[in-house]
């Protein structure tokens, strides 16, 4: 017998059934974020990173072009498995030398996008960029007090939600449209309120353009703090998910984006309750929101968990979202996706229902018990039976020293 087939039966002994299991995996889609090759970089406009968000290290072989992201982006689809989007920040418009304001941009500075998309059967997912721009003015953009600046940052939003329309069309696939802005202040201000109030209206502004709602998903990302803007972030917790609620758009949790023993395993939960919807931003905080590359840890996998035992790998729209410029990319980039289906296949291995029925009965014994129990039970087996299925080798680091020793090295 096979060591999947052995460990088939041992997971039936538990009352886990791996055939359904793999099954369902293969059926969930991640979004995969594009900016883990370029260090958040994009290129439209060369400016660095700011907005509080922070790429550390400087392994060769960034990502400088559209040419070589989508390459890398070739490989990280190559060593990971499972059905993926690829998910676009508006910074990565291909613009061939044209200058083009982020409140001009248009779907046709995307059609590389587009086609590069339909030729590998990915749908797209959409951001606009509220960073690492000139017209950010004192760390505001959606909440400036100056009218010339927050109505710039308004058609931005705008002209995204056009772009994201034509990507669902394009793809035939629904597009999400995350928004998320910086805003915030490095010390105690004298007013939280108003800013927040012109947050508010600048929003009801971008969704103002009419939009399909059944093509175009609009999230909105909450954030506790950034580098440079400890003391207050205008688009907070309270006020996303108020807000989201408020509109009928969908809160976005970036688990990165709480205090450091908030869990957003914690809190799916409660939207699952009060959202038809839910998008998460898988990422791994060390710390701060440092954005470090998603391993498979317990709050991952707890994440996991709270998604498959509430029945709801299809109401939370999974994205990863981190970015670590100190290891080989691709690397990074195939390590943090594989982490996100393998919580996910750990969470579907899971007796779910007996777990349940002991945690009812009060039988906190036997429920911490089965618990540590599953923890070492046969999973490798399934995991490398799922990827044999799926194609995909797993032993990756070999393809990813590969192709840095034949690409990424030579990018000087
Ligand atoms: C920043 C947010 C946001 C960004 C991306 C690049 O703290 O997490 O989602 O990481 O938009
Ligand atoms: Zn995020």
């Amino acid at each position: 017998m096979n060591r999947y087939e052995e460990a088939k039966r041992m997971y039936e002994a538990l009352g886990v059934d791996t055939e359904a299991a793999l099954k369902a995996l293969s059926n969930v889609t991640v979004s995969v974020h594009c900016w883990q090759g370029d260090d958040v970089i994009g290129f439209d406009c060369g400016e660095s990173l700011s907005g509080g968000i922070q790429t550390t290290g400087n392994y060769p072989g960034r990502a400088r072009t559209p040419e070589e992201l989508m390459a890398d982006f070739d490989k990280v689809l190559a060593l990971t498995p499972g059905k993926k989007k690829l998910n676009l920040h508006a910074s990565y418009a291909i613009l061939n030398g044209e200058k083009v304001g982020r409140d001009e941009l248009e779907p046709r500075h995307y059609e590389k996008w587009v086609e590069y998309a339909r030729a590998r059967g990915l749908g797209l997912d959409f951001n606009p960029t509220f960073f690492a721009h000139p017209m950010v003015k004192d760390n505001l953009t959606l909440s400036s007090p100056d009218e010339e600046v927050r109505r710039y940052w308004v058609r931005h939003g705008q002209a995204c939600i056009r772009i994201s329309e034509y990507f669902a069309e394009a793809t035939g696939v629904p597009c999400l449209m995350n928004i998320w802005i910086p805003d915030g202040y490095k010390d105690i201000p004298a007013d939280r309120l108003a800013p927040r109030a012109r947050f508010m209206k600048s929003l009801d502004e971008i969704l103002s353009v009419p939009y399909d709602k059944e093509k175009v998903i609009v999230t909105l990302e909450s954030k506790v703090f950034g580098i440079g803007l400890e003391s207050y972030t205008v688009g907070s917790a309270e006020f996303c998910l108020s807000y989201s609620a408020s509109r009928g758009i969908t809160p976005l949790m970036d688990n990165g984006h709480y205090h450091p023993t908030e869990m957003v395993s914690d809190k799916i939960s409660s939207l699952l309750l009060f959202n038809d919807k839910l998008a998460l931003h898988v990422t791994r905080p060390v710390r701060w929101d440092s954005d470090h590359v998603v391993l498979f840890d317990d709050e991952t996998r707890e994440i996991a968990k709270e998604i498959v035992r509430n029945d709801a790998l299809d109401r939370v729209l999974i994205a990863t979202d981190y970015f670590d410029a100190s290891i080989n990319r691709v690397s990074a980039w195939v390590t943090g996706v594989r982490n996100v289906h393998k919580a996910l296949l750990f969470a579907l291995l899971q007796p779910n229902e007996k777990l349940k029925a002991l945690q009812e009965n009060a039988d906190f014994t036997s429920l911490m018990a089965m618990q540590e129990e599953l923890k070492t039970a046969p999973f490798g087996d399934i995991w490398n039976e799922y990827l044999a299925r799926e194609g995909v080798p797993a032993d990756y680091l070999a393809a990813v020293k590969d192709y840095e020793r034949d690409v990424l090295s030579r990018r000087a």
